[in-house]
């Protein structure tokens, strides 16, 4: 396997600073050689670049739209980039308004290739407001609704899609960890059926059984794609995230999620997002988002029998 690291250094979608600074924490924790000592063949692309955040409030529902769209225009080109090379991406940001970059060029991928997409959003929040929900104006609450043709028109377009042919459609995600959602979010989740293994199902049925159903439906022509939220994790390990939400998965539910995914074979490009160095302890975060991916790529105990 071969993997092509893609940074990403900005916060300009999110509503703490300090994501910019992800990538280089991301690299300091180790990502490129954990993921050699796993056998693959890792390229880091360097950074991307993009305007600086300027830090002005919301315009019509939307904080940094122009800069949100340059930034988001460079990540899908660099993603697509590797995609067509043969190399599986991983983006790391950044916030995760950059999921609209990086699952459009995936889409764009897919549609060409005849391949069958499914996405796993790891996350705390269902990322799924627009300009007339939103609380807060910032789009990296918003990346999920935006791919389903449900934003800024210039985000929705990104890749040659349109309001009308999507990048996504809502039945293609499976949300896991979910545990923080707005009102008028929330009714929308609803309305247009995301499939949401919240914490509530989490408690009661379990991560395995999470699992075993948000990666059902997969064959041999589907790529997976995995967008990681960092905040997804419960902040009792994982303080470095400018959202910090109580009640996420411990450290064993989510190397059990990393694990199952590891088990389809089928992963073809991941996000590692909303990493904030500003807000952790000595990198830990860094270093368990590192140690999680080594599971997503197949380190495990023991070998296990299918
Ligand atoms: C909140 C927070 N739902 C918003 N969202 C996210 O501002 O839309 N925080 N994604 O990480
Ligand atoms: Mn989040
Ligand atoms: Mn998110
Ligand atoms: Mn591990």
């Amino acid at each position: 396997r071969s993997v092509s690291l893609i940074g990403a250094p900005t916060d300009i979608g999110a509503g703490a600073r300090g994501a910019s600074m992800g990538p280089e924490a991301l690299r300091v924790a180790g990502i490129g050689p954990a993921l050699q000592a796993r056998g693959v063949d890792v390229k880091d692309c360097g950074n991307l670049s993009g305007p600086h955040n300027p830090w002005l409030p919301p315009v019509d529902g939307y904080r940094h739209l122009s800069e949100v769209v340059a930034w988001n225009q460079a990540v899908h080109d660099g993603v697509y980039a590797e995609l067509q090379a043969g190399r599986m991406p991983i983006l790391l940001g950044g916030d995760h308004c950059l999921g609209i970059g990086s699952i459009s060029a995936v889409a764009r991928h897919c549609r060409a290739a005849g391949k069958k997409l499914r996405i796993l959003w790891l996350d705390a929040h269902a990322d799924f407001n627009t300009s007339a929900l939103t609380p807060s104006g910032n789009i990296h609450g918003m990346p999920v609704a935006t791919l389903c043709g449900f934003g800024a028109p210039e985000l929705v377009r990104i890749g040659g899609f349109s309001e009308q042919s999507p990048a996504i459609s809502p039945k293609w995600v499976r949300q896991i960890g979910i545990r923080s959602v707005d009102e008028g979010e929330r009714r929308f989740v609803h309305e247009q059926e995301l499939e949401v293994f919240d914490m509530r199902y989490i408690d009661e049925q379990g991560m395995r059984q999470s699992m075993e159903l948000a990666l059902a439906t997969m064959d041999a022509n589907t790529h997976l794609h995995v967008s990681f939220d960092v905040d997804f994790l419960d902040p009792a390990i994982a303080p470095g995230v400018g959202t910090t939400v109580p009640g996420g998965p411990t450290y064993r539910e989510a190397q059990l999620c990393m694990e199952m995914i590891a088990d389809t074979g089928r992963l073809a490009s991941l996000d590692v997002m909303e990493l904030n160095p500003a807000l952790d302890e000595k990198n830990r975060t860094a270093l368990l988002a590192v140690d999680l991916i080594e599971s997503l790529f197949g380190k495990s105990t023991l070998m296990r029998k299918a």
